[in-house]
């Protein structure tokens, strides 16, 4: 009911405008789940908001946790939260699954796992597809994270599947970025040799109740001794086993103890200023090629100019540059004045 009340009333100050802001600022978790709604949307109401709440962010904990599905990323979230709950912190968690960008059938079963904290209002929880934005964080994710951030939430976790692109965007936005492997993920082993990922900054090996487990962690190790130094923080590896929350406690010390060494300093100017740069040349790119699409698809000449290269008249190439030169310098879907 309140979804569909957005859409249609858009410009109502209930649903939007300062009214919403000054509640979702104020902690709400409707409202925040509204603005939420808003940015995954793309209503321009969603770039209003994130404009006028962003003063505000900056003050939460960020950490993104990817891996191979299955790997427990999810249980050991839930673990994570209920320790940081007792501790009387408010966290947010946002989950972003590429795999199922229409049906969120996997959606459910993080939330089945997740579902000890809906009743807790100190405890909010998101899913959101990728919906086949470049990498695994969608634009629509990273606003949501800055909505989260300006909600107050003293933790904000972001789940990601997968090993590779995906890792380096959430690296581009979290403060920490964990990694966790289960003995068997012998790619995500492979894409760390590789460098086809960053090396996080703390590598968790779940199901540690796995008898390769210990192989695992050696095998980590041995990366982690050929990588560059990063800056005096020693990437810890970490043993836990996320059903019974062992070494869930050690993990939260690492992010703890992360978070401490990032946040001082030239450590943390550098980090911002590389977030910063990362996120406006994503959403910069992201809107030049929706634009972009948006045009062709406008446009009845794209259809003869594919025939051309076609029939080999014409060459990709130059087909692409005749496409953007006609490509109009102002959006017609108008994202934030600034
Ligand atoms: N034996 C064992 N199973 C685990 C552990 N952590 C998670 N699981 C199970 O592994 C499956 C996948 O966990 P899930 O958290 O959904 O993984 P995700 O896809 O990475 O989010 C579930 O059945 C969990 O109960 C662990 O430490 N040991
Ligand atoms: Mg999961």
């Amino acid at each position: 009911m309140a979804e569909r009340a957005l859409k249609t009333g858009r410009d109502s100050s209930a649903t939007t405008g300062p009214a919403l802001s000054a509640r979702l600022v104020g902690g709400d978790r409707r409202a925040l789940a509204r603005a939420i709604t808003l940015v995954e949307n793309h209503d321009p109401a969603g770039w209003e908001l994130v404009r006028e709440v962003y003063p505000q962010t900056g003050r939460a904990a960020v950490v993104g946790v990817t891996g191979p599905p299955g790997a427990g990323k999810s249980t050991l979230l839930a673990e994570l939260t209920r320790l940081e709950r007792a501790d009387g912190r408010s966290v947010a968690v946002l989950s972003v699954d590429p795999s199922s960008p229409f049906s969120n059938g996997a959606l459910l079963g993080d939330r089945i796992r997740l579902s000890d904290h809906f009743l807790d209002p100190g405890v909010f929880i998101r899913s959101m597809a990728s919906r086949g934005a470049l990498g695994g964080l969608s634009e629509a994710a990273l606003q949501a994270v800055l909505l989260m951030d300006a909600s107050g939430r003293d933790l904000v976790l972001i789940e990601t599947v997968g090993v590779g692109q995906a890792e380096v965007e959430i690296a581009d936005h979290a403060d920490t970025v964990v990694l966790v492997l289960v003995p068997g993920s012998g790619d995500s082993i492979q894409a760390l040799k590789a460098g086809v990922m960053e090396i996080p900054d703390v590598i968790v090996v779940n199901k540690s109740d796995h008898p390769l487990a210990d192989t695992l962690a050696r095998e980590i190790r041995g990366v982690l001794a050929l990588g560059r130094d990063r800056s005096g923080w020693q990437v810890p590896v970490i043993r836990t086993c996320a059903t019974t929350g062992q070494g869930v406690d050690e993990l939260r010390a690492a992010l703890a103890a992360h978070r401490e060494q990032a946040g001082v300093g030239a450590a943390l100017a550098q980090r911002r200023q590389r977030h910063a740069r990362s996120q406006v040349l994503a959403l910069a790119a992201q809107r030049l090629a929706r634009r972009l699409e948006e045009s062709v698809a406008a446009d009845p000449s794209f259809a003869s100019l594919l025939e051309r290269v076609a029939s080999r008249e014409l060459d990709p190439a130059s087909a692409a540059a005749i496409l953007l030169e006609r490509l109009p310098v102002t959006p017609n879907a108008s994202p934030p004045r600034t």
